[in-house]
């Protein structure tokens, strides 16, 4: 039988099927989703949580004339679908293919960017300001995880929400989970009406009621008259009594996966003015029993079989974040003033075996990055050694928190950035390419880039020794040697080494980039050329004895880095090396946004993979290129 899915190029074909249509479309959507997720990776159970929301959601609603706006971004697969791109839905994620997140260079359907998480309010609103002040009249709806709704900027927004009074709709997606269950007062809130049966007929009576009146255009007063009602007895009629304080108009909670009421509750609410909050609650996984049973491993998965379940790698070798959370736990044993801190990514950052070892000193703070690191710093100010462990992406967020509430009053939190570098398939927004920059011009941070699992051990060690902030920066996936082979448990801080001698130009990578000049360095050998390598360890501070003698040595450093080139380590290197009349030569990204592909697709895009470097170096052994771009 041909799927329905492949009728529909436009939100307009979908409006076409009959309502007896749609679970069969549902079907086919999860299907399509199951079968390119397992190919490629990326986010499915989020995706499956919400093909019934989304169908209803471009079935109420007129896009791209009415603006929808995603939050985080991960669950946009299906509208992916549903918006002109199901022929490139296999590409997704690929280099050269369609994105993981929307874009709005992609299509008009897209009409705000994301993939960090808690952005959706604000720019519904802003898109919904805009609106008003050009005159004009379409719906704006806001698509927000009760995850997300954990973030500050999501408080943020609401806030203004409320004092705009502007027509918006939020869509509250629930499913009880971020990437592992919810946490904190929200959770905890929306938990007690999702579950409670009394709620929902509660809620049945007064739909009733709206519906009832909205024949006559009175559904508005209807929901007037029930505000009025004192503060208990509209307990009573309307859960979500947070968000009407807020000034919100509050609906659910309606059953994410019932496809007529969906749709029903999204076309009453597209009629009504101000804004409005539709509280649907999903299960995360939906339609793949792998994926219900274990939401949090199918949050983002690896490509995977879809029989057996996710499949381990061929190679079974540990990964930066396992390194660090065992490293971590020998630490924490031995210091009981350790104590780790997640912005709701317990598991991507190695953190879960902490977790369950040191419940007491395990804090999952949720999507909120500002508030973790600036509790982080009053746990220091306190006597607690804080780790924050977080994304380099996410740490972005809260610059001014590691600058003014750590750093500035140089408190000992340890930051562990991982997933530094360059990502791979999930791209720009997920890139951890600028934290050189924006960290190393803090005073008193000390900045660092294990180039293995070993030096990450030995690192962390120096971190909780050293008494004032410490930020270390690791790549995602698989790391290089992990035992120590002997070496001391601990480093100094500011020290690199010597990992190669030469004498007509001197590789100083960092990080992940050690290994690649290394490479880079024995190929240039097989052509007959003597190029060191260092192993520069900190970003900050520089090791600088070590560089004037190698640059006094070979008359070139060749700096190496995953980082942008602006304001990162080779710009220290040059910064320090300019007025000695050293020739500095930097490798990293330039000055623009990379997109999504593969790691190694990637580093070779970026010229910073071995035969790139190797490259560089004759080029600029020849004179061929001025001192650093
Ligand atoms: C600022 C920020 N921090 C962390 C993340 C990583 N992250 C991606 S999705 C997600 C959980 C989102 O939960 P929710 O909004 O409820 O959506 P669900 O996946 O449950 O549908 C997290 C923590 C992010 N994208 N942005």
């Amino acid at each position: 039988m041909s799927r329905l899915l492949d009728t529909i190029d436009s939100p307009r074909d979908l409006k076409r099927l009959s309502a007896a249509d749609l679970p069969r479309l549902a079907q086919e959507i999860r299907s399509a989703l199951i079968e390119t997720v397992s190919m490629v990776g990326g986010h499915l159970a989020p995706n499956l949580g919400v093909v019934e929301l989304t169908i209803a959601l471009h079935r109420a609603f007129d896009a791209p004339r009415d603006r929808i706006v995603f939050d985080v971004g991960h669950q946009a697969y299906v509208h992916k679908l549903l918006t002109g791109r199901r022929e490139q839905f296999g590409t997704l994620r690929r280099r050269g293919g369609i994105s993981g997140f929307p874009r709005r260079c992609e299509s008009p359907y897209d009409v705000f960017g994301t993939g960090h998480g808690s952005t959706s309010i604000s720019a519904a609103l802003g898109i919904a300001t805009a609106r008003d002040l050009a005159g004009e009249h379409y719906q704006v709806v806001a698509v927000i995880g009760d995850g997300a709704m954990t973030g500050g900027m999501a408080f943020e927004g609401l806030n203004q929400v409320a004092e705009r009074d502007t027509d918006l709709v939020i869509i509250l997606n629930d499913n009880g989970m971020s990437i592992s269950p919810n946490v904190g007062a929200m959770a905890r809130y929306l938990q007690r009406f999702r579950l409670d049966p009394g709620y929902s007929s509660a809620k049945r009576s007064v739909e009733g009621l709206v519906r009832r009146y909205d024949r006559f255009g009175l559904g508005n007063h209807v929901l007037d008259a029930v505000e009025k009602l004192k503060d208990g007895a509209k307990s009573l009629f309307l859960p979500g009594m947070l968000f009407e304080e807020l000034g919100l108009r509050y609906f659910g909670p309606v059953d994410g996966h019932d496809l007529d009421e969906l749709t029903r509750t999204f076309e009453q609410v597209r009629r009504l003015k101000g804004p409005r909050i539709v509280h649907v609650v999903t299960q995360k996984g939906r339609g793949y029993r792998l994926a219900e049973e274990d939401a949090e491993s199918y949050h983002g998965c690896k490509p995977f079989d879809v029989d057996q379940g996710q499949l381990d790698p061929p190679v079974p070798q540990k990964t930066y974040s396992e390194v660090f959370s065992e490293a971590l736990a020998g630490l924490a044993e031995a210091d009981s003033r350790i104590v780790a801190v997640t912005a709701a990514m317990c598991v991507g950052t190695g953190l879960k075996p902490f977790a369950r070892r040191f419940p007491h000193r395990f804090f999952d703070v949720g999507m909120a990055e500002e508030h973790a690191v600036t509790f982080a710093a009053g746990l220091a100010a306190e006597g607690w050694r804080p780790v924050v462990a977080i994304y380099s992406t996410f740490l972005q967020r809260a610059y001014d928190q590691v600058l003014h509430d750590v750093c500035l009053q140089g408190l000992p939190v340890v930051f562990c950035l991982d997933r530094a570098g360059l990502v791979g398939s999930d791209g720009p927004t997920h890139h951890g390419v600028f934290d050189f920059s924006y960290l190393r011009h803090i005073p008193g941070l000390v900045v660092g880039a294990p180039r293995s699992g070993a030096e990450l051990k030995r690192m962390l060690a120096a971190a909780f020794a050293h008494d004032g902030p410490f930020a270390i920066r690791y790549p995602a996936g698989a790391a290089e040697e992990t035992e120590s082979n002997g070496r001391p448990s601990t480093l100094e801080i500011g020290r690199g080494e010597v990992l190669r001698e030469g004498s007509q130009a001197t590789l100083v990578a960092v990080g992940s980039c050690v290994g690649a000049a290394q490479a880079a360095a024995d190929e240039l050998a097989g052509d007959g050329m003597q190029v060191g390598v260092i192993d520069a360890r900190f970003v900050k501070p520089l090791d600088t004895g070590l560089l004037e003698d190698a640059g006094r040595l070979t008359g070139l450093l060749v700096t190496v880095e995953e980082n942008v080139l602006q304001g990162g380590f080779g710009a220290a290197v040059l910064e320090w090396a300019a007025p000695l009349g050293i020739r500095v030569h930097r490798l990293g990204i330039a000055d623009e946004f990379v997109p999504h592909g593969s790691q190694t697709e990637l580093r070779q895009l970026v010229g910073i993979d071995a035969d790139s470097i190797a490259q560089a170096v004759r080029h600029a052994v020849a004179g061929r290129v001025s001192a650093g771009p």
